[in-house]
């Protein structure tokens, strides 16, 4: 059965998405494509060579007869107001991450699909499916390092531009380990620091902390270091190192060819990461259409988890406006709704 799809913000991730949903997952039609932009989806559809609805209003693509799901890659202020049309409009929908942007608009998501009596949403936490997660995840369930004690992580960007500030480095860029780790490590965060440490000289506007370092503990007694820096100005890296009691586990990088030229041996490092995480995009969207073409609920990360990780970033953002202080955690029972059958 063919899913039909509508895509609404055509921006870097939404036009990959268009590509990936229209050339590499099968038997889905993108019927409609919408951005706040005035001619922005035509053009890309047109660089695609692609034929689809063009939209202007978000609220004609949600309830379009010939939409069964919604796929929201709008910006970030915009998700609440898209994903609350699409549950109300009774549409599946896949929603880019951040949920929303903080989590009293999370709740309010969670609270509009338990309505349906059943998982209308998958937030798009795409390292859920990056193969090296799913497996470093296993050995840690496996016990093969021991109790994992420590995390030391790094989310590096090459670059970003000069407007993306650091309430966007938390929400947007760390929320992926925010999500990630509690997750691999089967365990809920007890306490959150963010403070900035000395500032790159690319970093344009006094307001903006550029690296700065995440530090959470988690109830049962792990620590997590990660460095977040947007503008690092060499590459998209990617670290994820889990201590053990026995061993270390390190996530791998993408295999790149070795080069050994002019006196020197060197293996590229990338710079866009929606590239690095292709294969993890592409098994997400399958494992997502499968679901929904059937008219089954989304199995992938829930609003429960797009909520817990606004919870999150909310107590990261306070920490940050407090020059780092420890701003303690306390989550509510995930719902019966929510959790694996
Ligand atoms: C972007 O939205 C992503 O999801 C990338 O994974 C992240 O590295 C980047 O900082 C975000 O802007």
């Amino acid at each position: 059965k063919v899913t039909k799809v509508g895509i609404v913000g055509i921006g870097f991730i939404g036009s990959d998405h268009l590509h990936r949903l229209t050339k590499t997952i099968a038997n889905v039609d993108v019927t409609a494509v919408c951005d706040i932009v005035p001619g922005k989806a035509q053009k890309e559809l047109d660089r695609q060579g692609l034929k689809a609805k063009d939209y202007h209003d978000y609220h004609d693509l949600v309830n379009d007869p010939d939409v069964d799901v919604v796929v929201c890659t709008a910006s970030n202020e915009a998700h609440y107001e898209i994903v609350m049309a699409a549950l109300k409009a009774g549409k599946f929908c896949f929603c880019e991450k951040p949920l929303a942007l903080d989590a009293n608009q999370c709740m309010d998501i969670v609270k509009e699909e338990q309505k349906h009596g059943r998982r209308m949403l998958q937030v798009g936490f795409m390292r859920h499916y990056a193969p090296e997660y799913v497996q470093m995840k296993k050995m840690i369930d496996d016990g093969t390092i021991g109790h994992p004690l420590m995390m030391d992580e790094r989310h590096y960007n090459q670059t970003q531009p000069e407007e993306y500030d650091s309430s966007r480095s938390i929400i947007e860029t760390a929320i992926h380990e925010i999500d990630l780790d509690h997750w691999l490590l089967n365990d809920d965060y007890k306490d959150i620091q963010v403070f900035g440490v000395r500032k790159s000289k690319y970093v344009q506007n006094d307001q903006i902390q550029d690296p700065m370092i995440v530090m959470m503990n988690t109830k049962g007694g792990v620590n997590i270091y990660l460095e977040v820096y947007v503008r690092c100005q060499y590459g998209y890296d990617i670290k994820c190192d889990v201590i053990g009691e026995k061993g270390v586990l390190e996530l791998p990088t993408v295999p790149q060819v070795a080069t050994r030229l002019n006196a020197e041996y060197s293996t590229a490092i990338l710079t866009d990461w929606k590239a690095r995480f292709e294969s993890a995009y592409d098994i997400e969207f399958r494992d997502f259409i499968n679901h929904v073409s059937q008219d089954e609920s989304p199995v992938g990360p829930s609003a429960w988890d797009g909520y817990i990780a606004a919870v999150t970033a909310d107590a990261a953002l306070q920490s940050l406006a407090h020059d780092g202080e420890k701003v303690d955690l306390d989550f509510p029972e995930r719902p019966a709704f929510y959790v694996e059958k």
